[in-house]
C-alpha cells in the first residue's frame, strides 16, 4: 500500500503535536500582525501572540465563522498583499455574496501536497488516467484534483463536471481508471452507462474518489456495484483549502485528516465548548501552514466524530468519522452548496412576491432536484395568467444568475405556504441519504 509522505502521514502522536506547536505559534503571530480583524479579536481577548504557546493552546483563541468572512468580503482576511495571491476560487455566501478565498504559490503547492496523498490513498498512480468530472472554475473540485493529479504523475483528464455522453465516450475511448466527481454524479453516470450499452468489461475504472456532499454507506455499496470500483470519500472546504482536507485510505474506517496542515476540533454547536474525543459535534478547523488566508478555529458547521486509535493502513493521522449531517440549514444540491438565505435575499429584491416560500428537494433517477414554491402579492395575483408566467420565468432567471443552479420555480396564493409560529420552515428535503 503506498503512502506518499510517509514522513508526516506515519509520524507518531508526539510528534505530530510537536509539529502542531510549532506551526500554530508561526501562524498565530502571522494573522496577529497581518490581519487587523485577527488581532482585534485577540487583544479583545487579552491575547498576544506569546500567548500562544503550544497547541493546546488553541482553546484560548476565538472561533472564525462564514460570516466573519463575509463582514471582510472580498479580502479582508487575507494576511498577505494581493501582490503574492496567484489564485483565488469562491463557495457560497450565506446571502448575495459569495465566499473569497487566496492561495499564494506555497499554499497551491501545500493544497497540491495534500491531494497527492489523497489520490495515493484511494490507490492511484502515476500509472492511472484520472477523469476529473468536478466543477473547473471558482469550485475547488476541478482544479484540487487537478494538481493533485498531476503531482502524483497520473495523466489527467479535465472534462470538468456535466456532458454525460461524452463523459462515457472518453472513459471508454481514453481508458480512465480513476474517476472524480461528486456520488449522486457517479450513479448517475453508472446508469447511463448501463443504458448505452456499452459492457462493463470494455473499461478500465476501478476507483472513485466522491466527496463534496453527503453520502451514506448504502450509496457506497450501490456504486461500488454497479460501477465495479472501489469508491473513496474524500472530505474538504474551501475555506480551509477545498479538497485535501481529508481522505479515506483503503481500510475505509474512517477520513484521515491531513492534521499536520489543518488542527482538527469538535465543539458543541451551542456552548462552544471542546468535546472529548470520540463524541459528535461540530467539525473546527485551524489552519498551520496557510499563507493566504489562515483561519483560526474555522467553524465547518458540518458534525462529525475524530477517533486517535491506530489505521490499519499505518497512517497515524486522526481520522473522521463520514460526514451527514450539519449544524445549520446548508443544502448540497448537484455538489452546489445553498443557504435558503440566499434564495430569500433574490425574493426581497421582487416587490411582486412575498418571501414565504418553501424550497422542495428531491432526488430523481439520482440526481437532485429542487423547487421552489413561493406566494405572489396579493395585487399581482390578480393579473394575467400570461403576466404571471413572465413573472415565474423571471423569478427563474434571476435565482439561477444569482446562485447558479436551476430552480423549478412554482408561484401560488397569497397565504398558501404554512405560517408557523416560531422558526419558519423553508425546507423539505425527501432525499433518502
Ligand atoms: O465541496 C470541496 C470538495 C471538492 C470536497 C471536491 C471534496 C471533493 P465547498 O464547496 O466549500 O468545498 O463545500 C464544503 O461540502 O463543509 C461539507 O458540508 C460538504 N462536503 C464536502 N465533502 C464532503 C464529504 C468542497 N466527503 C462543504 N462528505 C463541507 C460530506 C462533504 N460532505
Amino acid at each position: 500500500m503506498e503512502i506518499w509522505n510517509r514522513h508526516f502521514e506515519c509520524m507518531d502522536r508526539k510528534g505530530i503535536k510537536n509539529v502542531q506547536s510549532e506551526r500554530l505559534r508561526e501562524t498565530v503571530e502571522k494573522v496577529y500582525f497581518n490581519v487587523p480583524y485577527y488581532r482585534n479579536r485577540m487583544q479583545e481577548a487579552g491575547l498576544g501572540p506569546e500567548s500562544i504557546q503550544t497547541i493546546d493552546d488553541i482553546a484560548k483563541l476565538p472561533f472564525t465563522t462564514k460570516r466573519d468572512l463575509r463582514d471582510n468580503y472580498p479580502f479582508g482576511l487575507f494576511a498577505v498583499p494581493m501582490s503574492e495571491i496567484v489564485r483565488v476560487h469562491a463557495s457560497s455566501g450565506t446571502t448575495g455574496k459569495p465566499t473569497v478565498v487566496g492561495y499564494t504559490r506555497n499554499d497551491i503547492s501545500t493544497w497540491s501536497e495534500v491531494m497527492a496523498r489523497t489520490l495515493t490513498s484511494a490507490g492511484a498512480t502515476r500509472n492511472d488516467f484520472i477523469q476529473v468530472a468536478y466543477g473547473y472554475g471558482l469550485f475547488t473540485g476541478g482544479l484540487g484534483l487537478h494538481y493533485g493529479g498531476e503531482k502524483i504523475g497520473a495523466s489527467v483528464i479535465p472534462i470538468s463536471g456535466g456532458n454525460t455522453q461524452r463523459q462515457i465516450q472518453l472513459m471508454h475511448d481514453f481508458g480512465s481508471t480513476v474517476l472524480a466527481c461528486t456520488p449522486s454524479y457517479a450513479l448517475f453516470l453508472a446508469e447511463a452507462i448501463q443504458e448505452s450499452g456499452i459492457k462493463r468489461d470494455e473499461l478500465k475504472l476501478r476507483v472513485g474518489v466522491f466527496g463534496a456532499e453527503p453520502w451514506t454507506e448504502n450509496m457506497r455499496r450501490e456504486i461500488e456495484d454497479k460501477l465495479s470500483i472501489k469508491a473513496i470519500d474524500i472530505y474538504g472546504l474551501s475555506e480551509v483549502i477545498g479538497p485535501g482536507v481529508a481522505s479515506e485510505c483503503p481500510v475505509q474506517e474512517g477520513l484521515h485528516i491531513n492534521e499536520d496542515h489543518f488542527y482538527p476540533e469538535i465543539i458543541d454547536p451551542e456552548t462552544l465548548h471542546v468535546l472529548p474525543e470520540g463524541s459528535t459535534g461540530e467539525l473546527v478547523f485551524t489552519t498551520l501552514t496557510k499563507e493566504g488566508l489562515p483561519l483560526i478555529r474555522y467553524r465547518t458547521r458540518d458534525l462529525t466524530k475524530l477517533t486517535y486509535d491506530k489505521c490499519k493502513c499505518s497512517r497515524t493521522m486522526v481520522r473522521m468519522e463520514k460526514c451527514l449531517g450539519r449544524s445549520d440549514d446548508m443544502l448540497i444540491i448537484r455538489g452546489v452548496n445553498l443557504f435558503p438565505s440566499q434564495v430569500e435575499s433574490v425574493l426581497l429584491e421582487m416587490s411582486e412576491i412575498k418571501p414565504h416560500y418553501l424550497l422542495i428537494v428531491d432526488r430523481v433517477n439520482n440526481l437532485d432536484t429542487l423547487e421552489l414554491k413561493v406566494e405572489v402579492d396579493e395585487a399581482f395575483f390578480q393579473d394575467k395568467i400570461s403576466q404571471l408566467e413572465m413573472l415565474r420565468q423571471k423569478l427563474q432567471n434571476n435565482l439561477e444568475n444569482a446562485l447558479g443552479l436551476g430552480i423549478k420555480v412554482t408561484l401560488v396564493e397569497p397565504k398558501i405556504i404554512e405560517r408557523s409560529e416560531g422558526k419558519s420552515k423553508h425546507v423539505i428535503d425527501k432525499r433518502k441519504f
